[in-house]
């Protein structure tokens, strides 16, 4: 939710409508042109062209096994031209830049002894990004409406953990996980439905703890968080001091307790950021079910997933999300290999537009929903989509009132085109969603 920035958590929201369909995901064919019933409805604001095959981690994948008309399925063409584009890899890109020196961090603290991945492929099972790491069968970051499912037994990963499993059984015990996860969710400066994670696991040893007198778990959260706050010291140069979580300096932290099904205790970092806290990252001591089913029966492990986006956005001082995508040589010519921090220099900043719509809400209704329409539209140009105004009248009907800001980070918008796109989100809100526009 735009609203509650700092606590939009994959892991924390009510319950949601399931479909289930089987539909199995296993021969993917050739390249197979568009169907042209699949294209943007506007195609004037659909600018980049979608490839039709891409290879992911050695499997050739087509545009109609990700994207397909049928109700199993929810990717959209904006969502499937993010695949394969890799930029975590990029070491020019900040993403890329971040990557490397996080793992520069553990090599040098762990001695090389962190296995690294960051090509796996991002499509999973559910099995795999769920299941594995015992997220239960009603939750709602398994809803259509929170992600993205290719078919009923196969989605987009939603995070890095979907990983944690295989690894484990294929006997590796510290390792690091980077790459693109996918996440239907709400517009604003920090948050978009494609960004990357990086997963760090460490399996312990009874021996490891025994000497400390400690039990396993307190021991493994004591090292994670020790872990963790040498990793912030090695990104910001500056020390964390714990309780109150404090950073001395330009950069504040603070741990907060949290939840999440795969670990326990389990907590969050955030980062004092342009005036918010914002979630940088979620950890715990991983639920001994997972390490019991994975042959790891007399260990403890922790885990952490952290998000690169925020933390580069922080050390970069990149003001929005967005921006990571951009093709712009006055974004990219900005970085370098190695260059940690290097502060981001905004080549200009052009004006935003708003435009409110009010609706009468059904109760299908959902802002991820709309944020999809909204983006299906308008793509990068949209800034964000904000709830200004929410009240039900006395026959109990709701009405929201959206304010929807439109502005380009490469250029100044037309009228003409702003208005386009409004009609065009206004005509498809009405007959998408299911709501009726006051
Ligand atoms: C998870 O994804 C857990 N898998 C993390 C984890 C791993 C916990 C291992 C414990 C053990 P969460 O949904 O909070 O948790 O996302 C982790 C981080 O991803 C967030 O802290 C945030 O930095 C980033 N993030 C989440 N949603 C978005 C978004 N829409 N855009 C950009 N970054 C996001
Ligand atoms: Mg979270």
């Amino acid at each position: 939710m735009a609203l509650s920035l700092v606590h939009s958590t994959l892991f924390s929201k009510t319950s949601q409508l399931l479909i289930h369909t089987k539909i199995g995901f296993s021969h993917f064919s050739s390249s197979i042109p568009f169907s042209s019933s699949a294209l943007p409805s506007n195609p004037k604001t659909w600018r980049r062209p979608v490839i039709s095959v891409l290879e992911l981690g050695g499997v050739k994948i087509a545009r109609d096994d990700v994207v397909r008309d049928d109700p199993t399925n929810n990717v959209p063409d904006t969502i499937f031209s993010k695949l394969g584009l890799q930029l975590h890899r990029r070491d020019q890109h900040p993403l890329g830049i971040l990557k490397n020196t996080i793992y520069d961090y553990f090599d040098t603290n762990y001695s090389n002894k962190f296995d690294k991945f960051d090509e796996l492929c991002p499509i999973v099972s559910v099995k795999q990004n769920f299941d594995d790491v015992l997220v239960p069968a009603d939750h709602v970051s398994r809803s259509y409406n929170d992600t993205y499912y290719v078919d009923s037994q196969t989605v987009l990963r939603c995070h890095t953990s979907a990983h944690q499993a295989e690894l484990l059984r294929k006997g590796h015990t510290h390792f690091l996980v980077t790459g693109d996860v996918y996440r239907r969710d709400s517009i604003d400066s920090t948050h978009y439905p494609v960004f990357h994670q990086m997963e760090g696991f460490r399996v312990f040893s009874p021996d490891e703890w025994e000497a400390s007198g400690m039990d396993g778990t307190s021991f493994a959260a004591e090292d994670l968080k020790k872990c963790l706050e040498g990793l912030a010291t090695h990104l910001f140069g500056l020390l964390l001091y714990v309780d109150p979580v404090k950073i001395s300096g330009a950069v504040e932290m603070r741990w907060v307790d949290t939840y999440f099904p795969f670990t326990n205790p389990s907590f969050e970092l955030e980062i004092y950021f342009k005036e918010k806290w914002l979630e940088v990252l979620g950890c715990g001591v991983t639920e001994q079910e997972i390490l019991k089913r994975n042959g790891k029966l007399n260990n403890v492990a922790w885990a952490f997933g952290l998000g690169l986006e925020r933390l580069a956005m922080v050390l970069f001082d990149i003001p929005d999300i967005r921006l990571f995508w951009s093709d712009d040589e006055r974004f990219t010519s900005q970085f370098s290999k190695g260059q940690l921090g290097t502060k981001f220099k905004p080549f200009s900043r052009y004006p935003p537009c708003y435009k409110d719509m009010s609706f009468w809400i059904s109760e299908s209704f959902t802002e991820n929903n709309l944020c999809e329409v909204v983006r299906g539209i308008a793509g990068d140009l949209v800034e964000e989509v904000s709830l200004i105004d929410n009240f039900t009248n006395k026959k109990g009907m709701t009405s929201h009132c959206y304010r929807i800001s439109y502005r380009s980070m490469e250029r100044s918008l037309t009228d003409e085109e702003i208005n386009d796109l409004q009609m065009s989100v206004r005509e498809q809100v009405q007959s998408k969603l299911n709501v009726v526009l006051r």
